[in-house]
């Protein structure tokens, strides 16, 4: 049975003009239908509808282009049904700008979706009802870009599993594709899954590259695999896929990561890690981490990271902030303003440097910083 490609229309929602390259790295302008985006790209990632402790009007602030959602738990609450007579995502959560839903790491609810819940005990009925229940979900929530259903494994499982959840992932793609009702403006992005294997891996790219999709991630990584093996992995998926559209690589968060990924060819990412680790106290700083929980922040009174120009490094010090952490709210709050703010920093140094053909200064200075030993 040969595959079904996306009908020609279905690329409107989006555009990707390229606009410098370097060796594989490239910067690129991504016109989506909320927002005109500026790759390499960070996504910071909110579950309810929400980037937990911001407001949407801080994270306009901060630079956010795209955040993300999750599409399971929309679904379970408010549910999609809701969002869609409230009249979308965008308008129900106040984000005017562009929004991407994902299923998530975790394939376990994909067999048990609210949908089916319950219902069916036999696994391979509930995987193929979750999936009519998932592709009514995104289409009500509305994103820009809406994440196929996949089946991720983790990457540190070897054996049949990885094949299984590779086919199993091309197979969805299809009914994704068929019961996509609004390709006019929402991106159905493709994931290509195969584990660590490079067998699999081709197999799962060409079959997606086959279906013309407006973009691609690299899924199924991130996952406690070895950084030769995650980037062995990156660099095969980013040079098969096609030179035009937009190569997402999920689940990456590490500022390391995200210069090594987009020196690899990749455009977009995102990870809790900056929201999550503020939480536990921690700041992303160009040396790498700042621990504000730390006895020696309690009379520091020099900002975050003095180099750093967001609200927080402007106003705040490291002995007020040590002081709120894990008594206040507002602690974890101002640290994610500031970790999310990085990220984006960190995005568009990445983007004009490309544009301005100083990609490797860029990657020599930030290394320096990061590891000043040489180590
Ligand atoms: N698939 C989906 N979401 C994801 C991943 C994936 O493989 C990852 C990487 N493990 C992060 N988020 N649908
Ligand atoms: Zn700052």
């Amino acid at each position: 049975k040969g595959a079904v490609p996306m009908p020609e229309t279905a690329l409107m929602a989006l555009r990707f003009e390229v606009l410098g390259r370097f060796n594989r790295a490239r910067a690129a302008q991504l016109t989506l239908p909320h927002f005109v985006c500026q790759t390499p790209l960070f996504m910071p990632v909110g579950t309810q509808g929400t980037i937990k402790g911001l407001a949407t009007n801080q994270l306009e602030d901060i630079g956010c282009q795209i955040i993300l959602g999750n599409t399971y738990h929309l679904a379970l609450r408010p549910t999609s049904e809701l969002i869609d007579e409230l009249g979308g995502l965008h308008k129900f959560m106040n984000w005017p700008r562009a929004l991407l839903t994902d299923s998530g790491e975790s394939s376990g609810w994909k067999a048990n979706a609210p949908y089916t819940r319950g219902v069916y005990s036999n696994p391979s009925m509930c995987f193929t009802l979750a999936y009519f229940g998932y592709s009514c979900y995104i289409n009500r929530i509305g994103a820009d870009i809406i994440m196929a259903l996949d089946d991720v494994v983790k990457t540190t499982i070897t054996g049949p599993r990885i094949e299984e959840a590779m086919y199993r992932t091309l197979r969805w793609i299809d009914r994704c594709i068929a019961a996509h009702k609004r390709p006019y403006d929402q991106n159905l992005f493709g994931i290509v899954q195969g584990g660590l294997d490079p067998v699999l891996r081709d197999i799962c790219v060409r079959g997606l590259v086959d279906r013309n999709l407006p973009g691609y991630a690299i899924g199924g990584l991130a996952g406690g695999e070895d950084k030769d093996s995650f980037w062995r992995v990156v660099a095969q998926c980013t040079a098969a896929l096609p030179e035009d559209k937009p190569r997402y690589v999920m689940g990456v968060g590490y500022p390391l990561d995200i210069v090594v990924c987009s020196a690899l060819g990749a455009d977009m990412y995102d990870c809790v890690y900056p929201t999550r680790t503020a939480r536990f106290g921690t700041a992303l700083v160009p040396e790498g981490v700042l621990k504000l929980k730390n006895n020696a922040m309690a009379e520091d009174t020099r900002p975050i990271d003095s180099t750093c120009a967001c609200m927080v490094c402007k106003n705040y010090s490291r002995a007020y902030i040590h002081s709120l952490v894990s008594k206040d709210a507002m602690g974890s709050q101002l640290l994610s303003y500031h970790n999310l703010y990085y990220m984006m920093q960190l995005s568009r140094n990445l983007h004009s440097s490309i544009v301005r053909g100083k990609f490797p200064e860029f990657v020599c200075n930030f290394l320096q910083k990061m590891f000043p030993k040489g180590d």
